[in-house]
């Protein structure tokens, strides 16, 4: 136990040394595993996560070479923590990483941080997307000039990318999801869904999961989803969207925000208001905790998610082994990715055939028995 406290400690420190930005000096890798296996053991020894990254990465060939993320936007807590997770890989193995964080979650923000990328002669561009199509041109002029393309989080039109790293699989996410929104409506009554933007990909794929698998199970008969709201990823807009739905739907069993920044914003809302109203979805633990609980004082019972640091270390992976030729994208390659829980990755078929993927790991449900634990790791 006493070990486990100063392992999370170290690993709480080494966050907070990422996060203060790119180039700090002694990068470290995640300090937890992804998945369910890891549940058991959220962190791991302090005598492991210190020689985590460096040894693991040294060789790979990363050194004289740029390596760049993209994130969604700045300002989202669960977009630092896969940066962070991102860089310390880069930096381990020698190479310049390049972080950028796009001022609003739109795709135009993120195309004029292309165009300044491809200027910079990167190597590669690892980036989570805010809109399937809307990057297409651009990245496709990244591609065009030599440099890998990647996805992870939130995915683009296969044709512009190599291939995407996926955080969970969408159909386990999406069931994941609705059997929540069962439970927690006793398996009937109304629900909503207060998502991040319109576009967002990952969100929307998470949403037509819950929807078809709905659609086609007489389980799900009794649910009824009222509206799918936009929070924006951004918290203000969140609160506004979930007090809006309180406002018109006064039989409303069930919010599911399948984003951290609509989660947390509702959590709040829900629990100063006293509300009967329950809420599941996609949650950072850190930013959930004091709204985790099985009683009438929180708002929400349980929710999910992955690592997102060990989202951006496979990223940063996935990015060496593009450039240095270790693999091309397409299904059956395979490549190292260090001390990460299930190294050797290889890349699959995504299930509509539209192009390829690395999937991290399942969905992982936190709940009071393992929040207070966790919201120390991420
Ligand atoms: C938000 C973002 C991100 C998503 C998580 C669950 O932080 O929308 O893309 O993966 O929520």
């Amino acid at each position: 136990m006493k070990k486990k406290l100063i392992s999370v400690l170290v690993s709480a420190g080494m966050i907070a040394a990422l996060l203060a930005g790119c180039g700090s000096s002694t990068p470290e890798s995640s300090p937890a595993s992804s998945g369910a296996a890891a549940a058991a053991e959220p962190a791991e020894s302090a005598d492991t996560a210190a020689t985590d990254g460096a040894a693991e990465t040294s060789g790979s060939g990363a050194a004289g070479h740029t390596y760049a993320i993209v994130t969604k936007a700045a300002g989202n807590p669960y977009m630092e923590r896969m940066s962070s997770g991102f860089q310390g890989v880069i930096e381990a193995a020698g190479g310049t990483c390049i972080v950028q964080n796009p001022e609003a979650a739109t795709a135009d923000a993120q195309i004029s941080v292309i165009q300044s990328l491809i200027s910079q002669g990167v190597d590669s561009i690892a980036v989570a997307a805010n809109d399937a199509n809307a990057l297409t041109a651009a990245l496709t002029e990244a591609k065009d000039a030599g440099i890998q393309v990647l996805t992870l989080d939130s995915d683009v039109n296969a044709a512009a990318r190599r291939t995407f790293c996926n955080q969970a699989g969408i159909q386990e996410v999406g069931q994941a999801l609705i059997d929540a929104v069962y439970d927690l409506t006793g398996g009937k009554g109304q629900y909503a869904i207060l998502s991040a933007t319109s576009q967002a990909t990952n969100q929307n794929a998470w949403i037509d999961a819950m929807k078809t698998i709905a659609e086609n199970d007489d389980k799900y008969s009794g649910l009824e989803l009222v509206e799918v709201a936009y929070g924006d990823d951004e918290p203000q807009k969140s609160t506004d969207q979930t007090q809006a739905l309180l406002q018109n739907y006064p039989e409303l069993k069930v919010i599911c925000a399948p984003t951290t920044v609509g989660i947390s914003a509702a959590a709040k809302v829900l629990q100063d208001q006293k509300s009967s109203v329950k809420l599941t979805g996609l949650g950072l633990p850190s930013e959930m905790a004091e709204y985790i609980g099985s009683d009438g004082a929180h708002s929400c019972p349980y929710m999910f998610l992955w690592n997102p640091i060990d989202l951006g270390k496979l990223a940063a992976y996935t990015s060496i082994a593009l450039v240095d030729g270790t693999i091309t994208g397409k299904a059956g390659d395979s490549f190292e990715a260090g001390d990460m829980e299930n190294s050797p990755y290889t890349v699959t078929d995504m299930s509509d055939g539209t192009g390829t993927e690395i999937i991290l790991g399942p969905p992982f449900r936190f709940d009071p028995d393992n929040i207070a634990e966790w919201a120390e790791v991420y």
